[in-house]
């Protein structure tokens, strides 16, 4: 972003509202491609770790128009890295996070779009507004830091688990070398839990918790982008989101759900 004089005064209402424009606008975009055809343009971490054109395109989109609405914020992208701005808050943005499902024509991504203010990262940020919205199905969840959680003007709450135990998804890392690991984790959770769901968006599963779609998600190896706008979400419907004991969401672990559910969902993958 450019260096000029801070941002006008923050409306959080009207943060909130160019987020959901933005995202609607990307997520329209990436929904049109996925339709022309998707091909990986790179791998990044390892072979399955990919990139299409689609991803890169879009998060252009997102960025020039955070440029041309707030010049003096700071933008956090997966696939174009981050810039400081001068107004104190920061855009963490995964332009189509569930990639590999949206290669495959898996209709479940999301663009994910969180607002920060502070330092852009997990242990420092104050999260001020976050948006995932699902273009395949329309669905566009959205948070404002004390004003709620909402799906499409549907006010959201987290979920308590049934008798029957907690429907809990998880994720698995791109890296062979680190699935041993995750497996022992979801081995230590499931006697507590009815099913196991992996969907393979973290943005959506993290809604879902918001939703009370899934009583709770945990899951190693995410990045900041998969979890700001979510992370919100379900902060926004009454629930707990964090990482290691006592620790904010990182790399090391993203835990997600109702108070109850999140100590033993963290009970468990730190036993
Ligand atoms: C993905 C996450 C998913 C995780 C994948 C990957 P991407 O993000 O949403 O939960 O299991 O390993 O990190 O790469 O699609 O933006």
């Amino acid at each position: 972003m450019s260096d000029v004089s801070p941002a006008a005064p923050l409306d959080l209402d009207d943060l909130t509202a160019l987020a959901v424009d933005i995202a609607r606008e990307a997520g329209e975009l990436a929904r049109r491609r996925r339709s022309e055809g998707v091909t990986v343009a790179a791998t990044k971490s390892v072979i399955a770790d990919v990139v299409t054109e689609a991803d890169r395109e879009v998060e252009r989109l997102i960025r020039d128009r955070i440029a041309a609405a707030r010049p003096a914020d700071g933008f956090f992208g997966e696939e174009t890295g981050a810039e400081r701005g001068t107004s104190g808050l920061t855009w963490v943005v995964d332009p189509i996070d569930g990639t590999v499902n949206y290669l495959y024509g898996i209709p479940h991504y999301a663009v994910s779009i969180g607002v920060v203010a502070g330092e852009p990262v997990p242990s420092e940020w104050q999260q001020r507004v976050g948006v995932v919205f699902n273009p395949a199905n329309g669905e566009l969840f959205q948070a404002t830091r004390g004003r709620g959680a909402w799906l499409d003007g549907q006010r959201l709450a987290v979920s308590e688990p049934s008798e029957a135990g907690a429907l809990v998804a998880t994720g698995f890392g791109y890296d062979p070398a680190t699935h041993d690991g995750d497996f022992a984790r979801l081995r230590r959770v499931m006697p507590f839990a009815r099913d196991v769901r992996r969907a393979g968006a973290a943005s959506l599963d993290l809604a879902y918790v918001a939703a009370g779609r899934l009583d709770g998600y945990f899951e190693r190896g995410l990045h900041a982008w998969d979890h700001a706008a979510g992370g919100l979400l379900v902060l926004e419907a009454g629930g707990l989101i964090g990482g290691s004991p006592d620790d904010a969401p990182g790399r090391e672990m993203t835990i997600a759900a109702g108070s109850a559910l999140f100590e033993r969902i963290s009970t468990a993958v730190y036993q």
